[in-house]
């Protein structure tokens, strides 16, 4: 498995916010989160590769929203916050030599963080960054390809991935606050220890799983499932709105 990631800019501190208050961001102690991250996602069996540096774009280390990488396919997003629109360049570049490429195009809106997928199965968040034109993009460029694709409800929060992210086998970690559960029937829905309504983004790869500290009770209730859990601290980079999944691609 190979694991695209990008270095924290200097200037996260002026990142897209939408549901948090600015707070300070210690760009020092981001770096340090994220060459930690990195390293766990090493420990996991991932082979790390860093896109280019792209200092003067805040929000360029949370590169899951710049594309959706398929085994057959990447689909490159046109992400909703217009700021964020040219972190898409260097991955195009890197994604090309690799995968056939579709594009999401105006007016369509897509961020990759809205794309939950569990094996052929694909659901799309209706999000303040995804429109009904990107959904409906991505479901003309997966579905003759085989996908099951449907949109579902996020709400009170950035992206579908902050409410629910898979977890290794056929469950779900979810915030039931978030989301619409009834679009995950058929799942075994794993729910968030409701004191921790951000505890539902976390990183399945292979049997464990990567996890924020920040949440202890959740923890506890994904240990009692019996999964492996890798923690990390991402407290710097949850500021600027990010969690486990955004600051990777997963290249199956
Ligand atoms: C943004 O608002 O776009 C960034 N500050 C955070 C993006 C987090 N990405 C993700 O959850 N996939």
């Amino acid at each position: 498995m190979l694991a695209l990631t990008r270095a924290v800019p200097p200037s996260i501190p002026r990142c897209e916010l939408t549901h948090l208050d600015r707070a300070p961001i210690d760009y020092d102690a981001a770096v340090a989160q994220h060459v930690a991250y990195e390293a766990a996602l090493a420990s996991l069996g991932c082979r790390i590769l860093r896109l280019p540096a792209e200092p003067e774009l805040p929000d360029s280390v949370f590169v899951e929203d710049t594309a959706v990488v398929l085994p057959e396919l990447a689909v490159i997003a046109r992400p909703g916050a217009a700021s964020r629109r040219p972190e898409v360049d260097s991955v195009v570049e890197y994604l090309a030599e690799r995968r056939e490429l579709a594009f999401i195009d105006a007016p369509a809106t897509l961020d990759g963080g809205d794309v939950l997928r569990v094996g052929r199965s694909i659901w799309v968040g209706r999000s303040e960054r995804t429109n009904r034109a990107g959904y409906d993009q991505l479901r003309r460029l997966l579905e003759p390809r085989g996908y099951r694709i449907r949109t579902v409800a996020v709400h009170g929060c950035l992206h579908l991935k902050t409410a629910v992210t898979p977890l290794p086998g056929d469950a779900l970690l979810v915030n039931p606050a978030w989301t619409d559960t009834a679009a995950f029937e058929g799942h075994d829905l794993a729910p968030v220890d409701p004191s921790e309504p951000f505890a539902a983004n976390v990183l399945a790869i292979g049997d464990s799983i990567l996890v924020s500290d920040g949440h202890p009770a959740t923890r506890a209730r994904l240990e009692d499932r019996g999964l492996t859990l890798r923690v990390v601290d991402v407290s710097e980079l949850a500021k600027a709105e990010g969690g486990v999944t955004c600051c990777t691609i997963l290249v199956p």
